[in-house]
């Protein structure tokens, strides 16, 4: 959300020192225990992202590969376990004969498990690269790698929703200045849609969202050295907000109790809501207009009121 080069700790701490909107990185709901619960989250009859963007690959995977330039390297960012970009890259393999890929990730353990599905797959072990680290640095890795090739970053998963439009601007920016022109951005990107749809996606009845929001909250605490308890944690409600002012999910934890941290000057008062994460929904003209402002226009987009796939290319 456009923190920059802060550290996470100072990142937690600026976020909860505010007086108005209080609020945590969303960076730091993808600990262990937070991956096995957004896992738990993409099987929930409720949440639909997760399998419409992956039945919609599938629906559309060899309209996308006509879409990326002959020989292009695929780069994903944050490609966990390659499990949906799979989809593209058999896809790529078997119509092109040949599919280059690299894939960044911070968790080494995700980047192994990757190459054995693309392996099984079929795809040729030679062609598979693997970066661990963070996006923008790992961008910087791959040109250098690939000095003169097309790139194809390659970015699922609607992560794009976790920015604010100036945060996503930002985003679009840099991966144009770590790589330069020869490269194109394909996303997923989900549709502003019906309230209540939206509600029981982000509130689900079995309350495992719940419980991943509550643990963001967590380590973050624990970041500046407080350990949550289990009875501090039952006081904290979940609360979910679909804003259509803004058109996205907002994910609040309530504090039903005050809480003090000293050391850190943080003050959270009894009733306050603190934001934890943001799931931003487009419109298309919302999407046409971040990316325009970012320098790339849209290249080709697979679109349905469901979801948005979508093909970004600089401007020259
Ligand atoms: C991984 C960012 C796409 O916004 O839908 C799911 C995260 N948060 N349920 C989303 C999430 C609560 C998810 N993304």
């Amino acid at each position: 959300m456009g923190h920059g080069s802060k550290s996470p700790q100072v990142q937690v701490m600026e976020g909860l020192q505010r007086g108005l909107q209080k609020e945590i990185p969303c960076s730091l709901l993808y600990d262990d225990r937070g991956s096995e619960l957004y896992e738990k989250i993409t099987e929930l009859e409720e949440y639909y992202p997760f399998r419409v963007e992956e039945y919609r690959l599938k629906e559309h995977a060899r309209e996308i590969c006509e879409a990326i330039p002959e020989d292009s390297v695929i780069v994903e960012l944050g490609c966990g376990t390659a499990r949906k970009s799979r989809i593209v890259l058999s896809a790529v393999q078997s119509l092109r004969g040949r599919c280059r890929y690299v894939g960044i990730d911070v968790s080494s353990s995700f980047l192994q498990e990757a190459r054995s599905n693309l392996v099984e797959e079929g795809i040729d072990p030679e062609c598979i690269e693997m970066v661990e680290g963070e996006y923008m640095q790992g961008l910087k890795e791959v040109r250098a790698m690939h000095p003169d090739e097309n790139l194809c970053i390659m970015w699922l998963g609607s992560s794009v929703g976790n920015f604010t439009d100036e945060g996503a601007i930002q985003f679009f920016r840099d991966i144009h200045s770590a790589v330069g022109t020869r490269c194109q951005i394909f996303l997923c990107a989900d549709m502003w849609k019906d309230n209540a749809k939206l509600y029981a996606a982000y509130h689900d009845k079995k309350g495992v969202t719940e419980l991943f929001i509550k643990n963001g909250m967590r380590v973050a605490l624990s970041l500046l050295g407080h350990t949550t308890t289990a009875a501090e944690e039952e006081k904290w409600i979940y609360e979910v907000v679909v804003n259509d002012v803004l058109r996205r999910v907002e994910m609040y934890l309530k504090f039903t109790e005050e809480m003090v941290l000293p050391d850190h000057n943080i003050h959270i008062m009894r009733g306050e809501r603190v934001l934890v994460e943001v799931s931003r929904k487009f419109t298309c003209d919302d999407f046409n207009r971040l990316a325009n402002e970012a320098g790339f226009h849209i290249d080709v987009a697979w679109r349905d009121s469901m979801w948005g796939m979508q093909m970004l290319i600089p401007f020259r």
